[in-house]
């Protein structure tokens, strides 16, 4: 499917606004009948005065009366959009009504027997995108600025939503474009070499731009982890001070803390933004050999949380020596992404960074003393650095790759680059290289959605909320 074709143009409507009390409540209007629905049914003093003439982009206070009983159902503020100057591309209206449940519903109904049908989930955007307004990285990204979980999440959807990627993707299409021009101007001469000049400035040409495509690439981890978070496990023996980590790191009374061994019995999770991270942190029992039997459920759940976790925050009572429960506890951390937290660091040392280096590297091991809360922050830091290499991804407006189905298509692009760089080494026809050029070129199209298939939009615009 290629943009611009014709789609359902039909009018939509749907509340934009969250569902549940709130003042006002934002009602949206798409299509072609929007502005026949509105004068019907808007006015500046209600049922008696005569529709009035809306200047595009302007907001109007008036009435919202149902013409049939001729009953006035909301006292709103309304804007007409014009098309093509809308969100949509088309002619829209935004109605401003009180909010909560009731009004909203019945200022939607109205416009339902009025001819408007309710919007799917991320309609609007949809067809934002289809009329040209955006591309489909931008389009993606006003999800993300809606689902955006900390400042740095946020500022890497604004980019996109600017068009960050669709610039880079632009520059390599460019390039790819260039490339091809003169592939396709040999194809008339099949039997004649490629100029042996020609040839290295393509290669050369073309091995940039697989280096561009790959730094890009190669942002993707930690572009996934700043938009979606990392799942955290807090593992450690009984009684080292999980739940006095976890109390500290999201700073509240959330999990029992006693000096009995064996306290946390059940899982608890709670989400915190660590240096512009999302943790979604779990506190678990501590982990030994136990008799008990709901103790045991605790620690074989303890155990399935670690193994699930992308990271690990180790917590070992620095006042004690090691035992056979911190080895098996540590012995879980050795392939993972992990941090150590030795605890108790207020209380005369037993253990030390040195006894530990077999398991993580020095610098992800912290001090820390949960009870008076000293070296958390520097705790904090050593995730961070862990989770993100580039320390200067906060203050910069760097771009990094978030989304999966952007990977795999820059993946298949230098797929079919290497295939292409093969075949011209081997003096493969022109037709033949023009071949693999073009499929690159459409793996890059299907990024901003030059070249798309309903599968794809469909999955892409489920994950929206309605009114989108
Ligand atoms: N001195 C000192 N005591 C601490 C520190 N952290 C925790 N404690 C104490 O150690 C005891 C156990 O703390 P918890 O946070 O309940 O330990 P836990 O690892 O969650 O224990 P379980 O839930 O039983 O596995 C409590 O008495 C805490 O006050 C610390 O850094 N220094
Ligand atoms: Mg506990």
């Amino acid at each position: 499917m290629t943009k611009n074709k014709s789609h359902n143009n039909d009018t939509i409507a749907a509340i934009a606004t969250a569902q549940g009390d709130g003042g006002i409540a934002v009602i949206r209007i798409s299509g072609e009948k929007t502005k026949n629905i509105i004068d019907d049914i808007f006015s500046r003093k209600g049922k008696d005065n005569q529709p009035l003439e809306m200047k595009s982009h302007q907001m109007y206070y008036g009435y919202i009366t149902d013409s049939e009983s001729e009953k006035t159902v909301d006292e709103v503020l309304c804007v007409q959009m014009r098309s093509p100057n809308s969100y949509t591309g088309e002619d829209m209206v935004e109605i401003h009504s009180h909010g909560g449940h009731l009004v909203p519903m019945k200022i939607l109904d109205l416009l339902f027997k009025l001819g408007a049908r309710p919007a799917n989930p991320g309609e609007f955007t949809l067809r934002a995108y289809l009329n040209g307004k955006m591309d489909l990285t931008q389009a993606e990204a006003v999800t993300d600025v809606v689902n955006a979980q900390t400042e740095e999440g946020l500022k890497q959807a604004e980019l996109q939503l600017e068009g960050a990627l669709s610039d880079r993707i632009g520059q390599y299409k460019d390039r790819l474009a260039d490339i091809l021009a003169e592939i396709e101007a040999q194809v008339d001469f099949p039997e004649e070499d490629i100029d042996a000049i020609v040839k290295d400035r393509l290669i050369d040409s073309t091995n940039e731009l697989v280096d561009k495509i790959n730094i890009l690439l190669n942002t993707y981890e930690e572009g996934r982890i700043i938009k979606h978070g990392v799942t955290t496990a807090i593992l450690g023996k009984p009684n080292v001070g999980k739940s006095s980590l976890l109390n500290q790191l999201i700073m509240k009374e959330r999990a029992i803390v006693s000096a009995q061994p064996g306290t946390t019995r059940d899982f608890i999770e709670e989400s915190i933004d660590i240096r512009g991270i999302a943790l979604k942190l779990t506190d678990t029992a501590g982990i030994r050999a136990t008799t008990d039997e709901i103790e045991g459920i605790g620690v074989e759940l303890a155990k399935k949380k670690g193994q699930e976790a992308e990271l690990i925050i180790a917590v070992i009572d620095s006042s004690k020596d090691l035992d056979s429960d911190d080895l098996e506890v540590l012995g879980r951390i050795k392939d993972s992404r992990a941090v150590i937290a030795l605890n108790k660091a207020d209380i005369n040392p037993k253990i030390d960074e040195d006894d530990l280096a077999i398991y993580v590297r020095p610098n992800r091991i912290t001090k820390t003393s949960a009870k008076l809360g000293t070296g958390i922050e520097e705790l904090k830091d050593n995730i961070r650095e862990l989770l993100i290499r580039n320390k200067n991804l906060s203050e910069s407006n760097e771009f990094v790759l978030s989304e999966l189905r952007h990977k795999l298509a820059l993946e298949r692009c230098t797929k079919s680059l290497q295939s292409f760089l093969h075949a011209i080494l081997a003096d493969e026809s022109p037709e033949f290289l023009a071949l693999d050029l073009r499929l690159a070129l459409d793996a890059l199209g299907e990024i901003t959605g030059e070249v798309t298939t309903e599968d794809i939009l469909g999955r892409i615009f489920s994950k929206f909320c309605i009114g989108k």
